[in-house]
């Protein structure tokens, strides 16, 4: 019943931080456009291979806006799709599994609901099946009012290769959907091609191959090095268009592309040893937002996908008033500085603690485990709290405990 609701709101209350004021309403009524890079991880940004930039694009377009350093996906089993639950919730995604399968029948108060009650129209754009990861059931659930998939899309032969659609043809399609758009919208790109295994046409490979001793990253290099191309195509055409004055542009990468079974090659190509540390630190993915009202700055926080939905419901203006959210908005001055990953692993400003050590965040020196206990009992408490909540189907309730709650501060008045 609602009184199951009552320890995650104890728990929020505690921690609960507020967002940075001249941030908020930056964005009031304004577009938003997520740009969901897949299998794209930070150590691409300003890196190269042969002397060639890996996102000459990108990493010119990162002075132009608000870029993030520090910013970690926080997905497991469910991978892209644990992404767009932990952006659209604010909660973790499950140990097990992907929330998208198992709950997607449940009580949601997600961004899209709250944005559609707001005016806007929600949308998401994959130009893959729509029953890849459950997503034509979940986001009926999460509250989205279209679903542009692979039918929606000219995908011909020509134009697709491995996992389907390349990404230049799908931008430019769905900019055009975009401008055809009822305004203000909220809607989710999510790009294919550079995904496992990361294979291209010819024509396509901007750059050699790297010459690790894998494959696998040898190959990831040429497709990230595509992906920039396609998005330099988007952002130059979206720039054109009429949309850009009132959109906010949000890039990110969905989760990493190069797994742990590729340490060793991960190893020669960075020139040092991938330990625990250097593993946990390989999970940032780069998050940008461009848009008027937002200057551009780098940003060392430490966050994650978690803290999104705060972030951009203080910079559109939105009274978002589900009080069951983990993140904590990347502006804040005050803000906790926690990035709990599925595993019960963190980083937080001064430390990284994974598999039980604990390391120095800034040096990667392993130092004594002490000082991480505390934060690795807060990281557990935490997805339980989460947990407790998706398992439970709690939402469900929220209503009901928010009645009770006001009832009882009346009362505390009277
Ligand atoms: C498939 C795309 C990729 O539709 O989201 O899925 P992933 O394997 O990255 O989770």
């Amino acid at each position: 019943d609602s009184n199951e609701l009552v320890p995650a709101l104890n728990y929020l209350n505690e921690k609960k931080t507020e967002p940075n004021s001249e941030m908020t309403g930056v964005a009031e009524g304004k577009n938003v456009i997520l740009l969901s890079l897949e299998s794209t991880q930070t150590f691409v940004v300003d890196n190269e291979v042969n002397g060639e930039e890996l996102t000459p694009y990108f990493n010119d377009l990162k002075e132009e806006g608000a870029y993030f350093s520090n910013f970690y996906h926080q997905v497991k089993q469910g991978r892209t799709s644990d992404s767009e639950f932990i952006l659209d919730n604010s909660m973790y995604g499950l140990n097990r599994g992907a929330a998208f399968f198992t709950h997607s029948s449940n009580e949601y108060e997600a961004t899209p609901e709250i944005l559609g009650e707001n005016g806007y129209t929600t949308s998401n754009m994959h130009a893959n099946d729509k029953t890849f990861w459950n997503r034509n059931v979940m986001y009926d659930s999460l509250g989205y009012d279209e679903f542009y998939g692979k039918q929606d899309y000219d995908v011909t032969e020509e134009k697709s290769y491995g996992w389907g659609y390349l990404d230049e043809y799908f931008f430019e399609e769905s900019l055009d959907k975009m401008e055809e758009m009822e305004q203000p919208f909220y809607n989710k790109m999510i790009t294919l091609t550079n995904h496992h295994p990361f294979t291209l046409p010819e024509d396509k490979k901007y750059i050699d191959e790297g010459d690790t001793s894998s494959g696998t990253l040898n190959r990831f290099f040429q497709t990230i090095r595509y992906q920039d191309e396609a998005l330099k195509q988007f952002v130059e055409e979206f720039k054109q268009s009429d949309l850009y004055d009132d959109t906010v542009l949000v890039i990110y990468g969905d989760h990493f592309g190069i797994s742990e079974n590729h340490q060793e090659a991960m190893g020669e190509y960075l020139d040092k040893d991938i330990n625990d540390y250097e593993q946990f630190q390989l999970q940032r993915v780069p998050l940008l937002m461009i848009g008027e009202g937002i200057e551009p700055q780098e940003s060392d926080t430490v966050g994650g996908q978690i803290d999104l939905r705060p972030t951009l419901m203080n910079m559109l203006g939105v009274e978002d008033d589900n009080p069951i959210q983990f993140g904590h908005d990347l502006f804040s001055e005050d803000r906790r500085e926690m990035m709990i990953t599925r595993d019960g692993d963190f980083a937080n400003e001064d430390y990284v603690g994974v598999k039980d050590a604990c390391y120095d965040r800034e040096t990667g020196e392993e130092v004594d485990s002490e000082a991480c206990e505390p934060l690795f009992a807060e990281a557990e408490e935490e997805l339980q709290m989460s947990d407790s909540i998706v398992y439970g189907d709690l939402l469900r309730y929220l209503d009901e405990t928010e009645l009770i709650e006001e009832e009882e501060s009346d009362q505390d008045e009277e």
